[in-house]
């Protein structure tokens, strides 16, 4: 007794690796794999073949064929074991699902194994399932709750339900809906499956499974549930620009049609065997109808797939019970009953009529929402102001970084010449006449509406529109060092959805600043980014190559207004922030692992610590105890001062080192967490241990050291220095500015 995993495979590298890790760790090992290759090239093939397994793995091909549906057919045809179970080559099982399956199974011909959703992959999936229950991270990347969802447009199960019915019924309400019921997660006796021809319809792209389903289920009573924890991991994909799902592909009208194919097909098959089931099904079907056939009405320019969707619809609509309506909210109800008796353009219009009022409901009354509806719909008329720039920095944190050194520029070039607004949640004292507005006001939106340019150094905000005529001039906020957006395999620490949203966000920014070539091949790839790359250097770096008596000045006088002590040299402590240390969303927490009691014992006399924490962190530290030695500038406005005011830097992962090499002064590595940080958050993308232009440091008195030896440290590392200069700062010669702003504004 054994199973055949029925594998279909596109060439998804990484995610086939994992789905065969996790039968590898499997206890049992009374199976073999069937990987279906869908159009792979040799390196497809060979990231499979090279695996070093302990269970079969045949590689099938689906010739001149595709789809899921063709190569799910192909590997049951080819399957030998007692047992069939299809996976996606981008999920996974949980340990113990061979062994429980199997037990399972003795009895019966379909065994039901219910399922989790995960945004991460296998191997992050094992480190969330050791935080406790209740952790915010584990809930926003595994959906371990709602296995089954309430839902009171579904019929109770009567007390005498077969087993068959009971499997029946559990597995239709755990989906939302119709399109989402799936012959995944379900093992299958092979005889049973080829002695009623049970098999895939290849003419479905996205809906074959339903059609499978109902003929398997109609084989058969002998059905069992494995009523323990789910198993199956189901994995949603993080990235649905590059590597989407069938169900992240958009494709609404054809994917409606064949939701009304799939759900005739079904009925076609179940008609007369099980009243009480094929009313479950029409549950759910009347779902998908409004949700995609009426809002396919709605978007779909081609009339003649609008009459193609609404000829489909006239032959569905009259099958739907009249329990299964009787159970449904009322809006879904009085949706299909007025699609029996009106034209598709009337529909439609009910529909749009239904949705706005639903926006308004939502919206009135909540601040948050409300400002962004005034601002589609009624700001965005007003025109362009030609000679408005609306600048942005850290999120309205603070008044720095690139932005702030354009804004000085034009504002002393071109006095007069343009209406400047900043975007500052506190007051803040600018050197040029500027409007300041608090982020997400309505006067914010009010400036994004009216607009021509924006320059920001972070991510504009999602409800963001660009019109027509306006320029977007991103210069973000550093050199990457750790992975962003579409080079990162996982995104741990953020939204699940952060690649779509990057993607969108960046399709607006017209300019984007490059600090070196090195930044500006991965800007490319890690935002996709396809338009002008301004290979300038970064403004914000112009102040450190100031001429030597006016940096000084300078020094003296931001030494004065901190009332940092003029006869001491200043260690510059800037870390990053943790993607996995934070208190909520967003609210990220610093542990300081520096041990300042111990650098004041051996440094006090000659140093002092300028601690700076990354604008992320929420959480303020007591440092009272080393007062005079310890100051803590993470409000500063602007961190160029702090690095014109250093003498040696100290810092992790975070971009400033880069920024601070300008001034060629020592710059140390405190990494106490690196394997994690590196092997598990994020990934670099240089060598470190080759690359970086200062020694690594494990421990506070790894640090003490160090800066007690520095002449020699230096000495070690000019070479390096010398190299990662020219590589990262060569093109930064106090002149960026000028450069960006004649290419944007003065062309
Ligand atoms: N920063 C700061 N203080 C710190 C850390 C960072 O003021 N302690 C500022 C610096 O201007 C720095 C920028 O924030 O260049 C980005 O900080 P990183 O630590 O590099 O982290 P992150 O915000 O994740 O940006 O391409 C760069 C990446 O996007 C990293």
């Amino acid at each position: 007794m054994g199973i055949s995993f029925i594998i279909p495979y596109c060439g998804e590298r990484k995610y086939i690796q994992e789905c065969l890790e996790s039968l590898e760790n499997q206890t049992c090992k009374e199976f073999e794999a069937l990987v279906v290759c869908d159009h792979c090239d040799e390196e497809d093939k060979r990231a499979v073949t090279e695996l070093s397994l302990s269970f079969p793995v045949t590689l099938l091909d689906t010739g001149e064929k595709t789809g899921v549906a063709a190569a799910r057919n192909i590997g049951l045809a080819a399957s030998r074991q007692e047992f069939v179970f299809f996976m996606d080559c981008d999920d996974f099982l949980r340990a113990g699902a061979v062994e429980s399956m199997l037990a399972a199974a003795r009895e019966s011909d379909i065994v039901y194994v219910r399922r989790y959703y995960s945004w991460i992959g296998y191997r992050g999936f094992l480190e969330m399932e050791k935080l406790p229950d209740d952790s915010t991270e584990k809930h926003t990347y595994i959906n371990t709750s709602r296995i089954e969802r309430e839902d009171k447009t579904f019929p109770l199960l009567p007390d005498n339900a077969t087993s068959w019915e009971t499997v029946f019924y559990h597995l239709l309400k755990s989906v939302i809906r119709f399109t989402f019921l799936s012959a995944l997660n379900l093992l299958y006796r092979r005889e049973m499956l080829v002695k009623n021809a049970v098999t895939f319809d290849e003419q479905f792209i996205y809906q074959a499974d339903m059609g499978f389903l109902a003929k398997a289920f109609c084989c058969t009573e002998r059905v069992a549930e494995l009523t323990e924890e789910p198993y199956y991991v189901k994995r949603r994909r993080n990235d649905p620009i590059n590597l989407p799902s069938l169900a992240q592909r958009k494709d609404a009208t054809n994917k409606a049609m064949e939701v009304m194919r799939a759900y005739l097909y079904v009925k076609e098959v179940i008609r007369g065997k099980n009243e009480f089931i094929e009313s479950c099904f029409d549950c759910k079907f009347v779902k998908d109808y409004v949700r995609q056939t009426i809002a396919a009405y709605m978007k779909e320019k081609s009339s003649k797939k609008v009459k193609e969707l609404r000829s489909l619809a006239d032959e569905c609509l009259p099958l739907i019970s009249k329990e299964a309506l009787k159970l449904a909210r009322p809006y879904t109800r009085r949706s299909v009953n007025y699609s029996l008796t009106h034209t598709t353009e009337k529909i439609a219009a009910r529909a749009r009529r239904h949705s706005a009022f639903q926006t308004f409901k939502r919206t009135i009354g909540r601040k948050r929402k409300m400002i962004p509806l005034i601002y589609r719909k009624l700001l965005l008329r007003f025109p362009i102001k030609e000679k408005m720039i609306l600048f942005e920095t850290f999120f309205g944190r603070n008044y720095s970084d690139s932005p702030k050194y354009i804004f000085e520029y034009i504002s002393q070039q071109y006095s007069g010449e343009y209406e400047c607004i900043w975007v500052l949640n506190k007051k803040t004292k600018l050197p040029y006449p500027a409007k300041q507005v608090k982020r997400f006001s309505l006067r914010y939106y009010y400036y994004m509406a009216r607009s021509k340019y924006f320059v920001y150094n972070v991510r504009q905000p999602k409800s963001f529109i660009k019109r027509k005529g306006t320029v977007f001039l991103e210069t973000w906020h550093g050199t990457p060092l750790k992975r962003l957006v579409f080079d990162q395999v996982e995104v741990s620490g953020a939204s699940p959805l952060y690649k779509e949203q990057v993607y969108n966000q960046s399709r607006s920014w017209d300019y984007l600043i490059a600090p070196n070539q090195f930044s500006s091949d991965i800007f490319r790839s890690c935002f996709m980014y396809d338009k002008e790359m301004l290979e300038t250097g970064y403004p914000r770096n112009d102040i450190l190559h100031l001429p030597e008596d006016e940096r000084e000045r300078q020094v003296g006088e931001i030494k004065n207004n901190l009332g940092i002590p003029l006869d001491k040299k200043v260690i510059l402590y800037a870390p990053t922030w943790r993607d996995d240390e934070f208190f909520d969303k967003g609210q990220y927490r610093f542990t300081l692992q520096l041990d300042l009691a111990r650098m004041q014992e051996t440094l006090g006399d000659e140093y002092v610590v300028v601690l700076r924490t990354h604008y992320f962190i929420v959480n303020v530290l007591d440092l009272s105890a080393y007062q005079g030695f310890v100051f803590n500038e993470s409000t500063y406005d602007d961190i160029a001062h702090l690095y014109l005011i250093a003498d040696l830097m100290i810092t992790d992962y975070s971009s400033v080192f880069f920024d601070y090499a300008n001034l060629r002064r020592p710059i140390l590595f405190f990494m106490y967490d690196i394997e994690k940080y590196r092997d598990a958050l994020r990934g670099f993308y240089i060598d470190i241990e080759e690359e970086l232009p200062g020694p690594i440091l494990m421990t506070s008195d790894e640090v003490i050291a160090t800066v007690q030896n520095l002449p020699q440290v230096e000495q070690t590392y000019e070479e390096k220095y010398r190299v990662f200069y020219e590589k990262y700062c060569g093109w930064e010669n106090g002149t960026s500015t000028k450069q960006v702003v004649e290419t944007v504004f003065h062309k």
